[in-house]
């Protein structure tokens, strides 16, 4: 999600710290760099400005304080000020019975996220029904139900109805469910014609709470939708589709957390299960890289990673086998991918993709390479002379020089810290 947003800030970042120092030369070139990061991302220029100001005037202000350094100054003004340019964490408030309705143009998103809506509440322990007023665009009703049949959500819509007798047939059927959601039409010749039905329906619903479906892909004009639809109903949320697709996502949820709107939910994709519930915290984290720290401990604990002090003493001192080093990479990938990895990790500026397909590639050689010894040469690497390598770089594949390479970065005690810094793995003291 937003990767020319995630890859370019990190990149500013990394220049940056790399330079070790603030003076005014890198201060300026950063600041410039950001700019032009948001600004590709369709962030509107005041905000951008607005933004780029606050974090250079930190940076300054802040330039002389001892034992901070430069990086955690720089990481922490950017996620300061590209949460506050997000907006607010805002936390889904949901009553005993609730009717929620879908606004937004076509092709918004809407239907699509009734259904991931419905499934998202069903989870949570609501008896949902779905109720589809959009009658104007052909096959919206086979398109919801085909989507809520997979999701196991009961539907009600009718082609020939009204839609405000649709919604009161639906409202009527689904009395006894306590989330109803209804899906809108979004097509209309004109803006005045939809905002009026949106209206009606609205009179009608009487809905605990409308949420605005606003594509990602419009930028910014994000802010102008959102306007537009707050004059004809109450929107309660915003919800931010397709960030998966869009290198103008970062402009759309700046634009919609400027209109002081909630951006209750974003979603990044066409499957059911693509809803999160937004969090600027959570989110900028993840773009800059500052880790889910407490998403990885949890992952970490599922998987049981356990590098006791022993086994760390081991590594530092250069008396691991292959054995402890194969167990370290076993253990490692049953946390998830790299990629799911590096994600979560703290502050991996220097892990882009092209490092971490390296890593990779790295990794499955020295396995192959350990797979291919026996078990007396994994617990005496000393036993390893040249026709043993030879043997082995051919068992795996291999050329002996990458067998002689692995056996050496092993007597040096530098495996794990080299693994782990490739992938910023924190593997104890042997970073
Ligand atoms: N890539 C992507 N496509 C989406 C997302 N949400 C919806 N779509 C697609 O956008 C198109 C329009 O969606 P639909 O729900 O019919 O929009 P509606 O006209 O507002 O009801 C469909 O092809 C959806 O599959 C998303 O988050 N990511
Ligand atoms: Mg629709």
């Amino acid at each position: 999600m937003l990767d020319d947003l995630k890859d370019g800030l990190r990149a500013a970042l990394d220049k940056f710290i790399r330079r070790g120092g603030i003076d005014e030369r890198a201060l300026k070139e950063f600041i410039v760099d950001l700019q032009r990061v948001l600004l590709k991302s369709d962030v509107n220029v005041k905000l951008v400005l607005d933004f780029s100001n606050r974090v250079e005037q930190k940076l300054k202000g802040e330039g002389t304080l001892p034992g901070i350094s430069v990086k955690e100054m720089a990481v922490k003004a950017v996620y300061d000020e590209m949460t506050n340019l997000l907006g607010g964490d805002f936390k889904l408030q949901l009553g005993p019975r609730n009717v929620i309705m879908l606004v937004g143009i076509q092709g918004s998103g809407k239907t699509t996220f009734s259904v991931k809506l419905g499934k998202y509440l069903a989870v949570k322990g609501f008896k949902v029904g779905i109720v589809e007023a959009d009658v104007y665009r052909p096959g919206a009703l086979e398109q919801l139900q085909g989507l809520a049949a997979r999701a196991g959500i009961e539907v009600y819509g009718d082609p020939k109805g009204s839609p405000i007798r649709i919604v009161r047939e639906g409202m009527e059927k689904f009395r006894d469910k306590n989330a109803v959601i209804i899906d809108t039409a979004g097509r209309h010749k004109d803006e005045s014609s939809l905002m009026k039905e949106v209206k009606e329906l609205e009179e009608e619903i009487k809905p605990t709470l409308s949420l605005l479906v606003i594509d990602a892909t419009i930028g910014q004009q994000a802010f102008n939708q959102a306007k537009a639809f707050s004059d004809a109903v109450k929107v309660g949320g915003l919800v931010i589709t397709k960030l998966d697709g869009s290198a103008k996502g970062g402009g759309a949820l700046a634009a919609a957390a400027a209109t002081g709107a909630k951006v209750y939910f974003i979603s990044n994709g066409e499957r059911i299960g693509d809803i999160e519930e937004f969090s600027p915290k959570r989110f900028v984290s993840r773009l800059l890289g500052i880790g889910d720290l407490d998403m990885l401990l949890e992952k970490v604990k599922e998987a049981e990673i356990n590098v006791s002090e022993k086994e760390a003493k081991k590594i530092l001192k250069g008396r691991m086998d292959f054995e402890d080093f194969l167990d370290q990479i076993e253990q490692m990938e049953k946390i998830g991918p790299l990629e799911k990895i590096v994600d979560m990790l703290p502050a991996p500026f220097n892990v882009n993709k092209k490092e971490l397909d390296k890593a990779k590639v790295q990794l499955k050689k020295w396995k192959a390479i350990i797979y291919s010894m026996t078990v007396t040469e994994r617990r005496n690497p000393k036993l390893i002379n040249t026709p043993r390598i030879r043997r082995i770089a051919a068992g795996s594949g291999t050329s002996e020089k990458d067998v002689r390479d692995l056996i050496d970065a092993l007597s040096r005690g530098k495996l794990m810290a080299k693994a782990a810094r490739r992938m910023n793995v924190p593997f104890g003291p042997s970073q």
